[in-house]
């Protein structure tokens, strides 16, 4: 199908035939179909609603009588003084028509057979014409039989889908729903719980870290008094963790007389003051290079709490290696349960928007729903979506609107576009032709922001 088929088929009627004025042949008298002859069959002739009573020989006799210009079919006397009721031509051979009678006796055959200039003046070409015009009838009528035939297959398409929610398909999508709901539910309290231990191992880890920093540093060795030293000293060095560790380092050595041995419980033991590196890294880990005296003295000052710190290390390594994964398999797990869930409820979302759809008495546009067109149009690229929006370039032209009221599921509406600068808002009205295939043929816009467009498409043949 070429742009200029698309024309022509645009041109047609809605039933696909084109138009013509067959009034039932020539009569006796020019430019008067056989329809009307009776009423120029008599010795006289009545015009404008029957006020009006003429002799016959008023008919067609240059001379304009009738305001509704009827006593002159065949000249063109009335025409610019009444109402024009217009020249029949027959054109035998090919098409009749109607055509003004300003356009009789003016020079120019208007008419195939020239019935509308003095005889002879006009070669009859009815016959050639009829006969083209026939070739390129059959032509189209091709297209239009195409068109028919993928309309067909539309229609197939459709047959046996649902195109409307059924009360089962909704409860069974909707328990399908609930169920998975109800997983959501136990594998977000799953998750809670085991965030809950998470936290809970969090803070033993912190305290942990925090005895191993108060252990490592010795703090428990020193007096009172050297501990508010430290602190002032601390903050006055600026509190940086290398200045402490010099800090703490300086008053062990002072205390114990730059020895660096300390004796506890009778025992000797070198005090180790370990490096920066190890007493503010965030590890509590038992393969670490610093070892804390006070484990090897069996010290058990309350202060330096062993047992407490052992006891974390056993929870803890419990709970990174099994409870770490468990929270990591719970979060995983709830996450593709609530993706399930929004799956569903688009499902239902989207069954319930198609269900309510209008898609004509043979679900004919069932086939092309979602399906987007496109057209350059003037400076514009016009585009349509089956069901979904319009647009101008990237101008929004309106949402879906539906089918017009008794246009046979032919004319539709795109409604409520982006608003025209102190105007409407922007809206569509498409004329589908039957067409082989779709295609936007014309876009206009007849009023300032109100565009309509005509699209071939096999579901309107
Ligand atoms: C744009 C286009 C036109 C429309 C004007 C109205 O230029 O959308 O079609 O007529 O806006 O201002």
């Amino acid at each position: 199908m070429t742009d200029e088929d698309a024309e022509k088929l645009a041109s047609m009627d809605l039933d696909g035939s084109v138009h013509s004025e067959d009034l039932g042949g020539k009569s006796d008298i020019r430019g008067v179909p056989n329809r009307d002859a009776d009423r120029y069959a008599g010795l006289r002739f009545s015009c404008d609603q029957g006020t009006r009573d003429l002799p016959m020989e008023a008919v067609n006799d240059e001379y304009c009588d009738c305001r509704d210009g009827s006593d002159e079919p065949g000249t063109s006397a009335c025409s610019g003084v009444a109402k024009d009721s217009g020249f029949y031509c027959a054109n035998e051979g090919y098409r009749s028509m109607v055509i003004p009678t300003s356009r009789v006796n003016d020079g120019i055959c208007d008419c195939c057979d020239g019935s509308d200039e003095p005889s002879g003046s006009c070669k009859d070409s009815c016959k050639e014409d009829g006969a083209s015009y026939r070739v390129e009838m059959e032509r189209l009528q091709k297209i239009i039989d195409a068109g028919k035939a993928k309309k067909a297959e539309y229609v197939a398409q459709a047959a046996n889908v649902e195109t409307t929610i059924g009360e089962s398909q909704r409860q069974e999508l909707e328990a399908k729903i609930e169920a998975k709901r109800e997983e959501e539910v136990a594998a977000q309290e799953l998750v809670d719980k085991l965030e809950a231990a998470e936290q809970q191992r969090q803070k033993l880890a912190d305290a942990m870290l925090r005895t191993k920093r108060i252990n490592s540093l010795h703090l428990s060795m020193l007096s009172r008094q050297q501990l508010e030293g430290v602190i002032v000293d601390a903050i006055v060095e600026g509190g940086k963790p290398m200045d402490l560790v010099n800090i703490v380092q300086k008053v062990l050595d002072d205390t114990f007389d730059g020895t660096a041995e300390i004796a506890t419980d009778g025992s000797t033991s070198t005090v180790e003051v370990p490096t920066v590196e190890w007493v503010f890294s965030d590890t509590n880990n038992a393969n670490d290079k610093y070892h804390d005296p006070y484990e090897e003295l069996g010290d058990d000052d309350e202060d330096v709490d062993i047992e407490a710190e052992e006891e974390i290390k056993d929870q803890e390594v419990d709970l990174v290696a099994a409870d770490a994964q468990a929270l990591k398999d719970a979060r995983r797990d709830l996450r593709s349960i609530e993706r399930e869930v929004s799956a569903l409820e688009d499902e239902k979302r989207e069954l319930e928007r198609k269900g309510a759809r209008d898609y004509g008495t043979e679900k004919q546009w069932y086939a092309l729903q979602d399906k987007c067109f496109k057209a350059q149009a003037d400076k514009y690229t016009y585009e349509i979506c089956m069901y979904g929006r319009a647009k101008q370039d990237s101008v929004n032209l309106g949402d879906w609107d539906g089918f017009v009221d008794n246009s046979n599921h032919k004319v539709f509406k795109f409604a409520n576009g982006q608003r025209c600068w102190s105007g409407p808002h922007r809206s569509l009205t498409v004329h589908a032709k039957c067409g082989s295939e779709e295609r936007i043929l014309n876009v206009r816009e007849p009023s300032t922001c109100e565009y309509v467009m005509t699209f071939a498409t096999p579901a309107a043949c």
